[in-house]
């Protein structure tokens, strides 16, 4: 088996900050944050998509990156090589988990059948290397948008062939997912939405997607896959609008069509903000619905209107990210899967390495700002008072679900002066900034 990066060692920790080159600053996979390793809790992932298979194109130029794995004689040659190499690049930087598309780790073929064939050999190479080096599948899913079949989507396609042909990738993608032991499935609809609502059945389209994941809900009972199902919402790009717009619309979908004890979210950042959210927003609506599967882990640029999938840095939204994370107990099966690829001007295969390892240092930041927040409990306890008036009197008879109009109007009536305390936005952003600086 050939090293691919022959010029990069397994990637350290230091606690010399200042140290140059390639190393972790604040990533110490075997320090304890909250009773866990920082490896416990991260739980990182890697993403085939963009690590093993992005060339760094735009829509102004070809792909810049260098990837040495790109020049086997075959496709299905190159597909073994960048199983290869996706393993060394994970075991070099000590991510334990990864995540693919069906269509990543093996290529299409001309029919269905041999687009299988190709699959099952890859995976059980893939089998193989996840034997030999403990990492494991975070979560599969299957590409429903590449291929021009699914120009009007897939289970929200006008076109019940592809309907069908949809459910039948999904079956397959479900089938190695479990193969490989994968901890979660993953339901991306980049082309469930429309282009115009002049050509479209949009309660058609809605109920055939239910369909859909129904039919996977009872073919993971059928086959015994107990991973979880997660949906990644995102509001548009590639389509102009998605129907997994935001977690909120997402839960609104799961609870109309009877779907929302068997889904969860797979929040991703540069989608919360694309939907006009902060991070944190997103996964807090999943998280106080029981609903935060796991995570996506990168960042937009706030100047860009589209998904640059970065590699996450902003501390500010790593520890956010990481409270929300914390406070549901950790991860179970999620994990933070680094949907990200380096810039277009970083195409060595090195950079490879630095902008995994940049992600994982802010989140491990994130990661102790966030438990020094937990332990020390000022801002809960700044929330908890803000929300006092509801623990007595008649803000407990409102929430005790003892108060009616009647009764309000009664109490307001007798009301002297209304005093209002102060939201001390400032501060609290003050108090956030010294967390971070002070870990
Ligand atoms: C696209 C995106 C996908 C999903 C998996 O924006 O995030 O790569 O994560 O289909
Ligand atoms: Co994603």
């Amino acid at each position: 088996m050939r090293e691919y990066f022959a010029n990069v060692k397994k990637v350290e920790y230091t606690d010399d900050r200042m140290k140059q080159g390639l190393c972790f600053r604040q990533y110490n996979a075997d320090e304890l944050v909250g009773g866990k390793t920082m490896k416990q809790q991260l739980k990182f992932s890697l993403a085939y998509w963009h690590t093993m298979c992005g060339e760094g194109s735009d829509p102004f130029g070809p792909g810049t990156a260098k990837r040495p794995w790109q020049s086997a004689s075959s496709p299905m040659e190159m597909a073994k090589e960048r199983v290869y190499a996706a393993f060394e690049i994970m075991q070099k930087l000590g991510i334990g988990y990864f995540c693919f598309h069906d269509r990543d780790i093996a290529p299409e073929g001309t029919t269905l059948k041999e687009s299988n064939k190709n699959l099952d050999e890859i995976v059980s190479l893939v089998k193989k290397m996840m034997a030999d080096t403990g990492i494991k599948l975070l979560w599969g899913t299957a590409n429903l948008f590449s291929n021009p079949r699914f120009m009007h989507g897939a289970s929200t396609s006008c076109n019940a062939d592809v309907f069908a042909y949809s459910a039948a990738q999904v079956k397959k993608a479900m089938e190695v997912t479990k193969e490989l032991g994968g901890e979660n499935y993953v339901f991306w609809g980049g082309r469930e939405g429309y282009e115009t609502l002049l050509n479209t059945d949009m309660k058609r389209e809605q109920d055939n997607m239910a369909r859909f994941m129904h039919m996977a809900v009872d073919y993971a009972k059928e086959i015994g896959f107990d991973g979880q199902f997660l949906i990644e919402p995102k509001p548009k790009e590639p389509a102009k609008h998605q129907y997994d717009f935001d977690v909120a619309s997402g839960i609104a979908f799961l609870r109309t069509y009877g779907l929302d004890s068997y889904f969860k979210f797979n929040v991703e950042a540069n989608h919360a903000t694309l939907a006009g959210h902060t991070f944190q927003h997103d996964l807090m609506v999943a998280r106080i619905n029981g609903m935060l599967g796991s995570i996506d882990a990168n960042q937009g640029d706030m100047l860009l209107g589209w998904d640059t999938d970065q590699f996450p840095t902003d501390l500010y939204t790593t520890t956010l990210c990481m409270l929300e994370v914390l406070k549901m107990g950790g991860f179970t099966k999620g994990g933070l899967n680094f949907d990200a690829k380096p810039r277009r001007a970083s195409y060595k295969p090195e950079d490879i390495f630095y902008a995994h390892a940049a992600g994982m240092d802010g989140f491990a930041k994130g990661l102790k700002a966030a438990q020094k927040i937990m332990d020390d409990g000022v801002l809960d306890r700044f929330v908890t008072e803000r929300y006092s008036s509801y623990a007595a009197g008649i803000g407990k008879e409102i929430s005790d679900g003892k108060a009616d109009f009647k009764s309000l109007e009664t109490y307001a009536l007798d009301l002297k002066e209304i005093e209002n305390s102060s939201g001390m936005q400032e501060y609290l952003e003050s108090m956030l900034n010294e967390y971070i600086m002070s870990v």
